[in-house]
C-alpha cells in the first residue's frame, strides 16, 4: 500500500526526506557516553533513559563545539546582537530538534537500531521544558529557532524556573488538577551552568538623596541581594553551523548557609537566605490574585531584566570602555510584551546611577535600543503595578519612571495641540503614572505606556492586531508617533512545526519539489499548488494524513482505551482555554450536532459526517469559567461517547496536558482545525499557522492572522464565518435586544436543565451568555452561533468530497510559506533591530 511504501521510504532517505548521507553507526561514541555520563559499561542493562542520556550527552558535545565557534566569530566581527526579553519559553524537548538540526539523524538512528531501540522511543524520555504558558511562549521559542536557522547573533535572556507550567490532569469528575512540573530533578542535559556569570540583583530597601561631586543623587540601599546565575542552552540553527543562545538565569542567595545560625541550632534560620532566593525563580507566573503573589511576579520581572541587562552592559565595557553612544549600534533588545518592561527603568539607572551618564545621554541611548512587543487586546494583561508595591520594591525604580513620566507630560503640555482642557485630558489618558479606575486612591504605573513611552519601536503580531494596536490600544501615541507603530506577523518555525513532527509528509513534500530546500525557504512550499489536482499525489497526501491519523489514534486508545476509527474527520481545538477563544462554542455545536444525529434513523446516520471532536488547553489556575468549560467539555464527551446511537458518528475527547509534544503529536493528524475567537480577540494566533503548514483545513472567524492565513490559502478554501471587529463594540451595546437563535436557546435549556449532569456547576457558564442584557455574553457567542453552525455544515459537505477537501489541504500547505517565522524574524531584523545575517564558518 501507499502508506507501507511512505514508511519505508522515510526510513530509506531519513525523515527529512534527504538521502542520509552520514549512516556510519555512531555507537561506539554512543557506548563512550554510557560509560562517562550514565556510569553504565554493558550493553545489556541498559535503559531507553540511559540511552536518552547518552544521546543528549552526545548531542550536546555538537552543539557546544558549534556554539563555541559561533560566539568566536560574532564577537571577532563585533557584531550587533539582538537581546530577545521574554519571561516565557515554551521550548518543548530538545533532543530530535537538535539532533535533525545538526543533521545527524542516520547515525544515531542506526546506533540505537543495533542496541533495539527507535528515536522515538528515546525522545519520549525527555520531559518538554515548558517554560511558558502559551503563544507568546512558544513564539519566543520559534524565534530564537530562526534567528539561529538565518544566522543572525542574538540570544533570548529569559528565567530557569524551577518549576515551569504546571502539568494538566482530569481528576476523577472531569476537572482540571493542576499538578507541578518537575522538570529539572533528573537534570537538564541542554544547559551549560556557566559558574563565572553571576550578577548581583538588589531588590526593596530605600533611596537617599546624598551629595557625590557636587551633584544631587539618589542613592538605593537595598535590603534583598540574590546572585543570578547564568546557564546557556545552545539553540541550533538547520544546515547552517550557527548555534545561537537561549540564557537563563537561576537565583542564589548571597551567603548560602548560615553556620553560625546552624550551630546555635536555628536551623531554618541557616537556610533561610538560600530559600528565599530560590523562589524568585520557583514558577513560572504565580498566581498574582493576592498581594504576595504580584509582589514575587514583580520581582520575577525585574530579576531577569536586571541580570540579562547588566550582562549585555559588561561584555560592552570590556570592548569599548565608557564610549557608552556606541550603545544602540552593539545591542538591541526586544520586549516581550509588558513582563520585561521595567527594562526602561533600568537601563536608566545602569546609564545614570552605576555609569554616570547625564540624564539626556542616557535616555537618547535607552529610547534607541529598547523596542516593545504587544500580545493582546485583553485590557487585564495589560500590567500595571500599584506605585505603592513598585516603590517597596523598586524604589529607585520607582523614582525614575516618576522622572520619565514628568517629562513625557511636560512634552506634552508643550506639544499637544488644543485648549487647556482639552490638553489637560489628554494627559491624563496617556500618563504612565495614572490613578486606578476602580479605585481611586490607588495609583498605578502602566507598564504597557512606560514601554510604548521609553522605546524606539512597538509592534503587533498580525496584520489586525497592528491596527488595533495603533487605532485603539495605544492611540493617542500613535497619532503622536506614527512611525513607532509597525506589523510584525508572527511565524512558526518550519523544522520544529512540519519537517520535524511530521517526516511522512515532509518527505512526501520533498519528493514532490525535488528537494528539502523548503526547510529553509517556506515560500517554496507555494510549489506544492500545481499538484493540488492531481489525483496521484492527492492519494499520496491522504495516505499520510491517515498515517498521522492512525497513529493519533493509537494514543488515545492507549489514554481511554477507546477504538477510533481514522475514517472519521479528525476535528481539533487546541489553545488555551479563554472565553475570547471560545471553546465553548465548539462544545455548543458539539451538543447540536449530538441532538441531530440521536434524532436520525440508522440509514441518515450513515450517511451524516463522522467526527472524532478533540479540545485540549489548559486554564489559568484562578480562571473559573475557563475551568468550567473544561468540566463541560468532558461532561459532554462522556455521554455522547458512551451513547451507543451516537457514539460511530460522534465523539468528543478532552486531551489532557497540552503542551509542545502533544501539538508535535496531534497538529500532523488533524483535518479540521478551529480558530474560533471573536472577532477582534486573538491577537495572532501560531497553532492556526502549525495546522496550516500541516494541510489542516481551519474553521475560523475573522480575526487575527486567520485572516492573512486565508490571503495566502485562498479565501475560498476556509470556513470563515462570524462577526468582524469592527462590529463587536456596537454588538456588545446591543446585547439587551439581541434575539437569540431557537437552536442556541434549546442547548441553553439542556444544560441548565442537567442533560449533561453537574447543572448547578454549570449555572455560571450559562448564565453568562444566556441572560441577554448589556454585558453578558461579552464573547458574543450568541451572535456568531447560527453563522458557525451554518460554516459546519459547509464543513461537512466538502469533507463528503475527499478530493475537493485533499485539494484544499494541499492549498493550505503551498500557502504557509509566509508563516514561517524565518520570514518574520527577517522583517524584524531589517525594520526594527537594524542587524544583519553574520555565518560563521563551518
Ligand atoms: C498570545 C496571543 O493571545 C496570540 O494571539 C498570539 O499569537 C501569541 O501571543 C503570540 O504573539 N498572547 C499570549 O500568549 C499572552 O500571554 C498576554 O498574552 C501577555
Amino acid at each position: 500500500s501507499v502508506i507501507v511504501q511512505n514508511i519505508a521510504e522515510a526510513e530509506r532517505v531519513g525523515k527529512k526526506g534527504k538521502p542520509v548521507k552520514d549512516t556510519a553507526s555512531a555507537l561506539p561514541e554512543l557506548m563512550s557516553k554510557v560509560r562517562s555520563v550514565v556510569g553504565k559499561s554493558a550493553t545489556s542493562d541498559l535503559t531507553a533513559r540511559d540511552l536518552y542520556n547518552a544521546l543528549a550527552y552526545s548531542t550536546r558535545d555538537g552543539l557546544i563545539e558549534r556554539f563555541n565557534k559561533t560566539h568566536e566569530h560574532w564577537a571577532a566581527k563585533d557584531s550587533k546582537f539582538v537581546y530577545y526579553l521574554s519571561a516565557e519559553f515554551l521550548m518543548g524537548r530538545t533532543l530530535t530538534n537538535a539532533v535533525y538540526n545538526l543533521g545527524m539523524e542516520g547515525k544515531y538512528a542506526e546506533a540505537l537500531r543495533s542496541l533495539g531501540y527507535d528515536m522515538e522511543t528515546i525522545q519520549e524520555q525527555e520531559r518538554d521544558a515548558s517554560l511558558g504558558n502559551g503563544g507568546l511562549g512558544r513564539l519566543a521559542a520559534c524565534f530564537l529557532d530562526s534567528m539561529a536557522n538565518i544566522d543572525l547573533p542574538g540570544w533570548g535572556y529569559g528565567i530557569r524556573y524551577k518549576y515551569g507550567m504546571f502539568k494538566q490532569a482530569l481528576d476523577k469528575g472531569g476537572y482540571q488538577k493542576e499538578l507541578p512540573d518537575i522538570w529539572l530533578t533528573d537534570g537538564n542535559p541542554w544547559e551549560v551552568k556557566r559558574s563565572e556569570i553571576k550578577y548581583e540583583v538588589c531588590f526593596g530597601g530605600r533611596t537617599e538623596k546624598k551629595t557625590v561631586n557636587g551633584k544631587e543623587v539618589s542613592v538605593w540601599e537595598p535590603n534583598q541581594r540574590v546572585y543570578a546565575q547564568a546557564y546557556d542552552n545552545p539553540i541550533p540553527g538547520f544546515q547552517t553551523p550557527t548555534v545561537g543562545n537561549l540564557r537563563l538565569w537561576d537565583a542564589l542567595p548571597v551567603t548560602e548557609f548560615d553556620l553560625a545560625a546552624f550551630n546555635a541550632g536555628d536551623y531554618d534560620k541557616s537556610m533561610l537566605e538560600k530559600e528565599k532566593a530560590e523562589c524568585i525563580v520557583a514558577v513560572l507566573y504565580p498566581n498574582d490574585a493576592t498581594p504576595e503573589g504580584k509582589e514575587l511576579r514583580l520581582k520575577q520581572q525585574y530579576f531577569f531584566v536586571a541580570a540579562s541587562m547588566q550582562d549585555v552592559l559588561t561584555r560592552f565595557k570590556a570592548k569599548h570602555g565608557s564610549k557608552w553612544d556606541l550603545l544602540p549600534t552593539k545591542a538591541v533588545f526586544q520586549m516581550n510584551d509588558t513582563h520585561p518592561t521595567i527594562a526602561v527603568a533600568e537601563a536608566m539607572r545602569l546609564l545614570v546611577d552605576v555609569e554616570g551618564l547625564p540624564w539626556e545621554q542616557a535616555w537618547s541611548i535607552s529610547s534607541k535600543m529598547l523596542n516593545y512587543t504587544n500580545h493582546t487586546v485583553m485590557p487585564e494583561a495589560l500590567e500595571k503595578w500599584p506605585v505603592k508595591v513598585m516603590a517597596k520594591m523598586l524604589p529607585r525604580h520607582m523614582e525614575i519612571i516618576e522622572i520619565i513620566n514628568e517629562g513625557w507630560i511636560q512634552w506634552l503640555q508643550s506639544n499637544l495641540p488644543g485648549t487647556a482642557a482639552e490638553k489637560a485630558a489628554k494627559v491624563a489618558a496617556m500618563s504612565i503614572v495614572h490613578e486606578n479606575q476602580w479605585n481611586k486612591d490607588e495609583l498605578l504605573v502602566n507598564m504597557a505606556y512606560l514601554a510604548v513611552v521609553g522605546s524606539a519601536h512597538v509592534n503587533g503580531v498580525a496584520a489586525i492586531h497592528s491596527d488595533i494596536v495603533k487605532n485603539e490600544i495605544f492611540n493617542d501615541f500613535y497619532k503622536i508617533f506614527p512611525n513607532k507603530f509597525q506589523n510584525k506577523t508572527n511565524g512558526v518555525t518550519p523544522r520544529r512545526w512540519l519537517a520535524w513532527c511530521n517526516p511522512e509528509l515532509a518527505t512526501l513534500i520533498t519528493k514532490t519539489l525535488g528537494s528539502d530546500a523548503w526547510i529553509n525557504n517556506a515560500e517554496l512550499l507555494s510549489g506544492l499548488r500545481k499538484f493540488a489536482s492531481d489525483k496521484n499525489f492527492q492519494s499520496q497526501w491522504r495516505a499520510v494524513k491517515q498515517q498521522r491519523k492512525a497513529k493519533l489514534a493509537a494514543m488515545i486508545k492507549s489514554q481511554t482505551g477507546d477504538d477510533i476509527d481514522i475514517n472519521n474527520m479528525f476535528d481539533i481545538q487546541v489553545k488555551r482555554i479563554h472565553e475570547y477563544k471560545r471553546q465553548y462554542m465548539n462544545v455548543l455545536g458539539i451538543i447540536w450536532r449530538y441532538k441531530q444525529l440521536k434524532k436520525m434513523t440508522p440509514a441518515e446516520r450513515k450517511a451524516s459526517v463522522p467526527r472524532v471532536c478533540m479540545i485540549g488547553g489548559k486554564a489559568a489556575s484562578a480562571y473559573d469559567m475557563a475551568k468550567r468549560i473544561i468540566r463541560l467539555v468532558t461532561a459532554v464527551g462522556a455521554k455522547i461517547n458512551n451513547d451507543p446511537d451516537t457514539k460511530d458518528y460522534l465523539r468528543l475527547y478532552f486531551l489532557p496536558d497540552y503542551n509542545v509534544s502533544l501539538a508535535e503529536a496531534l497538529i500532523p493528524a488533524a483535518e479540521l482545525s478551529q480558530h474560533i475567537s471573536t472577532g477582534g480577540t486573538e491577537a495572532s494566533g501560531t497553532s492556526n499557522m502549525k495546522f496550516q503548514m500541516n494541510g489542516c483545513l481551519i474553521i475560523g472567524t475573522w480575526d487575527g492572522a486567520n485572516i492573512e492565513i486565508a490571503e495566502e490559502t485562498g479565501v475560498e478554501n476556509v470556513f470563515v464565518f462570524g462577526v468582524r471587529a469592527e462590529e463587536i463594540n456596537q454588538l456588545r451595546k446591543e446585547r439587551a435586544n439581541y434575539k437569540t437563535d431557537p437552536r442556541f436557546n434549546e442547548i441553553m435549556n439542556d444544560i441548565a436543565g442537567g442533560m449533561f449532569g453537574d447543572k448547578e456547576y454549570f449555572k455560571p457558564l450559562v448564565d453568562s451568555i444566556s441572560n441577554m442584557k448589556v454585558g453578558n455574553d461579552w464573547f458574543l457567542v450568541a451572535n456568531d452561533f447560527a453563522a458557525y453552525l451554518d460554516a459546519q455544515e459547509e464543513v461537512d459537505k466538502v469533507y463528503k468530497d475527499p478530493e475537493e477537501w485533499t485539494r484544499r489541504s494541499i492549498m493550505y500547505t503551498a500557502g504557509s510559506g509566509k508563516f514561517s517565522s524565518d520570514r518574520t524574524i527577517r522583517e524584524y531584523a531589517e525594520d526594527i533591530w537594524d542587524i544583519k545575517p553574520e555565518r560563521p564558518l563551518a
